[in-house]
């Protein structure tokens, strides 16, 4: 028996829904598995704290996270809190201090799941974008001068180094050579003339290692059609930050909704504890209506399971919440009827069954 210790942040809105519910799953993968025990330490940081005290976590956040296993969030973002302060205060410093360079986003079509796109059936999408998560277009760097004058300058520089581009196209190569062996990657070196073309030549020079993958580079703005036009078409996708985050919202529309996208923040080398999300934001509009759909968080979950050395009870995890959408109970962002709790307890029934921990009901 493993005793894996997780930090955990609900942070703001649906997250101190989808969270909990997670948790309960978690909890119950680990009692039919009895090959690890987790430890959940609950962290109260995020938009409330940041009302309470001026900042989003404390300033030895970090440290209090550092010796965690992993790290499981929810969502970040409140209307009384600025997006830029809520982010810069609380996820941004997790990925960047804790050197989270990949960016792990799934796309996959589930059963029982209708999609905005025609003629696609449960696996017909099956792609995974990794994201940059540690630099360019996401920099610091800049400033604003002259302020709500009408000669105001804003400057917001990207920055790209050869060690932060050349390693997350690296491992998008090698995780390729799990899967169909295909890479694409995401560019735009026609209009941004430093930045791109130098993620270009970095990428194929990755590539000519790789004689067993092939491999595509496309604009950004054509990539995104493709996405709307050919998803099937793709196995791995690797992009820079802001790409990444982007097309990733695509992928969960394509997905059936932004509800449905899982992420996880990975530090390869284990240095640091890996941080698992879903792609979706704090949805203010539905908080508190017990309507939250929890996959994404779930099949979240199921990404730390495999991360921490779990591979099958993440397994059980992604193939309950399959069956759960095949029955029919789902939130009404996929056009039925359960609120989150439904969806939770039908989870819990799949996950005895496929571990067969029900054998003694
Ligand atoms: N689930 C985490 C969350 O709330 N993300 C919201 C968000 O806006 N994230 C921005 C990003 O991933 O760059």
């Amino acid at each position: 028996m493993k005793r894996v210790r997780v930090a955990v942040i609900p942070g703001d809105g649906i997250g101190q829904e989808v969270v909990p519910a997670a948790l309960k799953v978690l909890r119950r993968v680990a009692e039919c598995s009895q090959r690890l025990e987790w430890e959940f330490v609950e962290f109260p940081w995020g938009c409330q704290y940041y009302v309470d005290t001026g900042m989003m976590m404390p300033d030895d956040g970090l440290d209090q996270l550092r010796y965690f296993n992993a790290i499981f969030l929810g969502a970040v973002g409140d209307p009384r809190v600025p997006d830029h302060l809520s982010l810069w205060g609380l996820l941004l410093p997790i990925r960047r201090g804790f050197d989270q360079y990949i960016n792990l986003r799934p796309v996959k079509l589930l059963p029982g799941v209708e999609i905005p796109l025609k003629g696609y059936g449960p696996g017909s999408i099956d792609f995974l974008v990794i994201r940059e998560n540690t630099e360019g277009e996401y920099s610091n760097i800049g400033g604003r001068l002259r302020a709500g004058t009408p000669d105001e300058v804003v400057i917001q520089n990207s920055v790209f180094t050869r060690k932060g581009t050349e390693r997350v196209i690296r491992y998008a190569f090698e995780r390729a050579r799990r899967s169909r062996r295909q890479v694409t990657g995401a560019t735009k070196s026609n209009g941004i003339n430093y930045t791109m073309p130098f993620w270009d030549e970095v990428f194929r020079a990755v590539a000519r290692d790789y004689p067993d993958v092939s491999s595509h580079l496309y604009h950004i703005d054509a990539l995104v059609a493709y996405f709307v036009t050919r998803p099937e078409s793709f196995d791995v996708v690797v992009a820079s930050n802001l790409f990444g985050d982007i097309l990733t919202d695509l992928g969960g529309a394509i997905q059936g909704g932004i509800g449905m996208a899982a992420s996880a923040n990975i530090n390869p080398e284990n240095h640091f504890p890996s941080m698992f999300e879903p792609v979706h934001g704090s949805a203010p509009d539905i908080a508190g209506r017990g309507i939250a759909n929890p996959v994404g968080q779930l099949w979240t979950a199921a990404l730390m399971c495999e991360h921490l050395g779990f591979p099958e009870e993440g397994a059980w995890i992604i193939k309950a919440v399959e069956r759960t959408l095949e029955d029919g109970v789902k939130t009404p962002d996929l056009g039925g009827q359960a609120r989150t709790d439904d969806v939770v307890e039908r989870v819990l029934t799949h996950v005895e069954r496929l571990s067969h921990c029900d054998a003694g009901k």
